[in-house]
């Protein structure tokens, strides 16, 4: 095609260079805008769904991904209750249970306690579940206060083997016909709990954390899936036996269907720690040079590699620029000038232990009979003119 036509299905983009290196003085946060070429033009995928309001989960359009750190007005929001109204007046976090000192912290005490940060991605254990589906993920700088010191100060006793973290929110619940009023809750075992990267967070990217993603204190455990980062922060729980609340041990558990030797084995697994995932995120052109832009995250990433068709595996560039251990990193391949018709783009990121994100058919992933935990390779279609 010639390089001056842009498609209906092209749109062009907002920045030109000269506008974005102004704005990179006016605004700290579009610093974290990734490098993009002067000019360039997207060449939206077609499997992307239409993004829906942004009263259901404020899901990202990936066609539109354009910065390391996802702004809070984009960043997605999953809640199973309601949406709790809670007044910094009232609030108070309580550490109770198996400790020697139980303590009560208002916000200003957790404030008064030395800050810490972590930028990091958080992904929906469902994201990619369904087809519609593929945008509760997001990367934010999370501030607050380090969990373990304050698990020390109140003291673990011997014995106590998990944490539970409750949230403000609240459901009914039903299990053997017995039914309850129940708050949202998940645990860590106490030397998971106990990882220093672990916060209390009262900030998202440099404001009090909005009210849907869990204002005033919410859990920020790097490296997790979203379900174990409990909003609304309420009680804190030191217990000797391992919680079996709702989302422990009923929702968010993988079933799974392994061969051994032959033999079906289910195993039923609580989804806990994240999973190694990449994804081919968008495609721009400047006149006729395609560019693929992507994310990998879950795992310390070491590699990303890109399929075009059926073609081999090729290696893509990581964006150095802006890194963080439990952040997305964020890569490109160009594509140079592909042949007019529809095309398909995989990628697939490999840990620094050089573990590969399984294909969809790889038995890890066919086996699995629930959504959670899907990180299989995304195979994306997009159409060339
Ligand atoms: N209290 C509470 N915490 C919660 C949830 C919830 O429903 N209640 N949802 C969890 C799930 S399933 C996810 S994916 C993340 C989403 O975080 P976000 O809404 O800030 O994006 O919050 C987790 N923490
Ligand atoms: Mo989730």
């Amino acid at each position: 095609m010639k390089s001056s036509q842009i498609t209906r299905r092209e749109l062009l983009m907002q920045a030109s260079t000269g506008l974005v290196g102004w704005a990179l003085l006016k605004s700290p946060l579009l610093s974290y805008a990734f490098p993009r070429r002067t000019g360039e033009v997207l060449v939206p995928f077609l499997d992307q769904p239409p993004r829906p309001p942004a009263s259901q989960a404020n899901l990202l359009d990936w066609n539109y991904l354009d910065s390391w750190i996802t702004p809070n007005d984009k960043f997605f929001r999953v809640s199973h209750y309601n949406m709790p109204e809670v007044s910094v007046a009232d609030w108070k976090l309580e550490i109770v249970g198996m400790v020697e000192s139980p303590l009560t912290l208002t916000l200003s005490d957790i404030k008064e306690r030395q800050r810490q940060s972590v930028i990091s991605t958080l992904e929906c254990a469902g994201n990619h579940g369904f087809p519609t589906f593929t945008g509760a993920i997001g990367t934010a700088r999370w501030s607050g206060t380090a969990l373990a010191p304050i698990l020390k100060e109140a003291g673990i006793l011997e014995g106590g083997i998990e944490v539970v973290f409750f949230g403000s929110d609240e459901g009914e619940e039903e299990v053997r016909k017995i039914k309850m009023l129940q708050n949202f809750a998940r645990s860590l075992s106490v030397a998971d709990a106990m990882r220093p990267e672990n916060l209390l967070c009262y900030e998202m990217n440099g404001v009090p954390l909005p009210k849907g993603n869990g204002f005033p204190v919410r859990l920020i455990i790097p490296g997790w899936y979203g379900i174990a980062n409990v909003k609304w922060l309420k009680r804190i729980e030191v217990r000797d036996t391992r919680y079996m609340g709702r989302f422990m041990a009923r929702d968010y558990v993988t079933i799974r269907e392994e061969n051994r030797d032959g033999k079906s084995v289910w195993m039923e697994t609580s989804v806990g720690q994240a999973q190694i995932k990449s994804l081919a995120a968008k495609v721009t052109r400047v006149g006729e040079k395609y560019r693929i832009y992507g994310a990998a995250w879950g795992r310390p990433i070491k590699l990303v590699e890109v399929r075009l068709d059926n073609g081999p595996w090729l290696k893509a560039t990581f964006d150095l620029t802006q890194e963080a251990e439990h952040a997305w990193k964020i890569w490109h391949y160009d594509w140079g000038n592909p042949s007019a018709g529809e095309h398909t783009v995989v990628s697939r990121a490999v840990d620094v232990h050089g573990n590969i994100q399984p294909r969809m058919d790889d038995p890890a992933i066919t086996g699995k009979r629930t959504y959670w935990e899907s990180n299989g390779q995304v195979v994306r279609r997009i159409q060339i003119n």
